[in-house]
């Protein structure tokens, strides 16, 4: 059965180059968070369906895919990315009903980025070289080490809800590049995306097996399954840290590799010296885009004394100037929480904020939509300030469209408080002397800092959290270490 065929309605599981509902019988409600309308039944996975997923795999890996030539691999994704941009469109309709989120931000991000991690992988793995070491030996003749880099083998792919595409392709396509073969289990608020794929993939010409879709839950679902299936031989995954916790559990069984991109809760440090123009645009977008649902993005700011009351009133006339509505309007700006669950554990921070005593500069509540979006998941672009650094609201991932200002007085004092938190994925500094922003760059505890941008990307560059935030790096040649093993042969000569 053709994807185009279900139009949202039905959404399958994609198994063996093949739709198939599975054996389960049971589905559950896709919920557009716009308006609470039902757009769609997702078939849920159970044992079977995983396991019939991982089996066509563990096939695929032996099939024409593990055999044939990197540069053969590489035109197919080459294709996979030409086919995501052929129907962008429908990756963006799709999307956009999922989540959602703004067109505009859907068709400047996700999509384009859900086809470049193909494309950027495919080229990537090519130039990698492989090393080589010349041993002396007591006959003078010697020994010749080289390395070969060999595909990890079936890897399951959990995939969260805040940016699907882009997340789901950003381990698909290194993992294909590399020879391997996935089952994607992608969050089960946002199917579509991932379901479309499997239908680009059968035109490129990938073949049968190389890439499953397996739709459902976490615990007792289709997610615990596949973590725990012996049949798979490492897992990635994009998520909470508690959600990684159980992961990593579930992976020790068999001894299996992970790699974890996790929750955050960035700083952003803007100094006296910054181009205030560009560090207000900046943490607009880092506070507000995608309803705040970016992993990357800034709930906890802190402003050097001397510009703190301008920067806080020229955030909040930034936050209070934003748009909310459906995606195809084009002048919004900020879509929708992902679900009603999720806009409740949002709201309880907004309640628990006030009654810590922040003052709630701007937002604090649910807005005042039209009827016919009412049943959303709509939240308030908000802003506090006056609470401590030990507040659960400076501490906690909340996840949502939301940050504290904090005034602070030193560079070392400011370190020191963007440091105080378990986690460490980014952070943003914005100051105008560069000897500072290096200085100060190097000393936050994340994975990436950027220094006048926010979520500027270069594919080529590591990626990962320190700390609570990850295991690992993705991107560029670092991807290899997690999606191949290296292995050494060594010829006495
Ligand atoms: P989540 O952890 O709730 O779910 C992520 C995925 O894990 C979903 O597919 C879910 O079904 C699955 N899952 C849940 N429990 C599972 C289990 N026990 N076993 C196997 N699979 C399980 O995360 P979310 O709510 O979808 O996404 C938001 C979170 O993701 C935030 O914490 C955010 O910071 C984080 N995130 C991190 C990055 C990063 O790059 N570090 C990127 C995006 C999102
Ligand atoms: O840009 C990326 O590659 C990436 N992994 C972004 C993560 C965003 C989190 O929400």
């Amino acid at each position: 059965m053709s994807y185009k065929a279900m139009s949202h309605r039905d959404v399958l599981h994609f198994i063996n180059g093949e739709y198939t509902p599975g054996t389960s019988g049971l589905t559950f409600e896709n919920i557009c968070p716009v308006d609470g309308q039902v757009i769609g039944r997702v078939h849920e996975g159970k044992r079977d369906e995983v396991d019939a997923a991982v089996q066509a795999a563990r096939a695929a890996l032996k099939g024409p895919w593990g055999r044939m030539s990197m540069a053969e691999r590489g035109e197919i994704l080459h294709r996979v990315a030409d086919g995501i941009t052929a129907r962008f469109d429908e990756f963006l309709e799709a999307e956009c009903l999922d989540t959602g989120k703004p067109r505009s931000l859907a068709s400047h991000i996700d999509i384009p980025r859900g086809a470049a991690n193909f494309k950027i992988f495919a080229d990537l793995v090519k130039n990698v070289p492989e090393e080589s070491f010349h041993l002396a030996t007591p006959d003078g003749a010697g020994a010749q080490n080289y390395g070969i880099r060999v595909p990890k083998g079936v890897i399951g792919v959990i995939s969260p809800w805040n940016l699907p595409l882009l997340l789901m392709t950003w381990k698909v396509g290194p993992a294909l590049a590399c020879g391997n073969t996935v089952v994607v289990k992608p969050s089960e608020e946002t199917p579509l995306t991932t379901a479309l794929l499997g239908e680009v993939m059968n035109d490129a010409g990938v073949p049968k097996g190389v890439y499953n879709v397996v739709h459902g839950f976490g615990p007792d679902s289709a997610g615990a399954y596949l973590t725990e299936h012996p049949g798979v031989d490492a897992i990635t995954f994009t998520g909470e840290t508690r959600t990684g916790t159980a992961i990593m559990k579930a992976a020790a069984v068999g001894v299996r590799d992970v790699s974890f991109e996790l929750g955050g809760k960035n700083p952003a440090i803007v100094f006296a010296d910054c181009d205030l123009d560009k560090a207000i645009e900046g943490t607009m977008r880092s506070v507000f885009a995608n309803c705040g649902q970016v992993c990357l993005g800034t709930e906890r700011v802190f402003v050097e004394r001397p510009i703190f009351d301008e920067f806080v009133a020229r955030l909040r006339q930034g936050a209070e100037g934003l748009k909310l509505g459906r995606p195809e309007d084009e002048t919004v700006n900020m879509g929708p929480l992902i679900s009603k669950e999720h806009q409740k554990k949002v709201l309880g921070y907004y309640d628990l904020a006030r009654e810590l005593g922040a003052t709630v500069v701007t937002g604090g509540g649910v807005p005042d939509m039209p009827e016919d979006l009412r049943g959303g998941a709509w939240v308030e672009p908000t802003i506090w300030t006056g609470l401590g650094d030990d507040s659960p609201i400076m501490k906690e991932e909340i996840f949502g469209p939301c940050c504290h200002i904090s005034p602070f007085d030193s560079e070392e004092e400011v370190i020191e408080r963007a440091n105080d938190t378990v986690y460490g994925l980014a952070s943003a500094v914005w100051t105008e002397n560069m000897s500072r922003g290096h200085r100060v760059a190097a000393q936050i505890e994340c994975g990436i800092c950027w220094v006048n941008s926010w979520f500027l990307r270069d594919l080529r560059t590591a990626f990962g959290g320190s700390k609570q935030s990850g295991i690992g790096r993705e991107g560029g040649v670092h991807s290899l270490e997690f999606y191949t093993e290296l292995r050494n042969i060594c010829v006495k000569l």
